[in-house]
């Protein structure tokens, strides 16, 4: 998910293209806002945390990208290209590493097992929504 400010940014373009670039297949995208119940149930985990008040003012503010993403160890893979959560710790090359200096703003959220990506999956999309498709690419090289 490319988190609220990124549109104002206006690198959805670049963000996304480098998650095609890694191989992946793009297979759902919706853009939307995020109301404050669907966003404290994906980040329930965090309730009771510090940041867990800003985190769901922030998530709530404006509208992101929902994306789902298909690929071998695609979870593993773009956690590895968004970089480390906390910004201190995100490599120049990650996408967190390249776009942002603050931990709570720090563009895009990626599901960190498959189980996550399954629930965040069904939180956002329906199951028609999700457009699965082979790449036929290859007939051409
Ligand atoms: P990730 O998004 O990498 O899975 P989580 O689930 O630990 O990381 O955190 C969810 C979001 O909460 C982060 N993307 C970030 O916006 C915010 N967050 C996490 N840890 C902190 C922190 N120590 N201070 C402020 N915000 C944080």
């Amino acid at each position: 998910m490319l988190k609220p400010g990124v549109l104002n940014r206006r690198i959805c373009g670049e963000v996304i293209s480098r998650l095609e670039k890694r191989g992946l297949n793009l297979v759902a995208l919706k853009l939307m806002k995020i109301s404050k119940e669907k966003a404290q149930i994906h980040y329930r985990e965090h309730e009771g945390k510090s940041f867990y008040p800003s985190l769901i003012d922030y998530t709530t503010s404006a509208p992101v990208i929902a994306m789902v993403w298909e690929g071998d160890e695609a979870v593993m893979q773009i956690r590895k290209t968004a970089g480390a959560t906390n910004i201190k710790d995100s490599l120049p090359g990650t996408i967190r590493g390249d776009y942002c200096l603050h931990t709570q703003h720090n563009i895009i959220h990626a599901s960190d097992s498959v189980e996550a990506a399954e629930r965040e999956i069904a939180l956002f999309f329906s199951p028609d929504e999700i457009i699965s498709w082979t790449d036929e690419s290859a007939h051409w090289f």
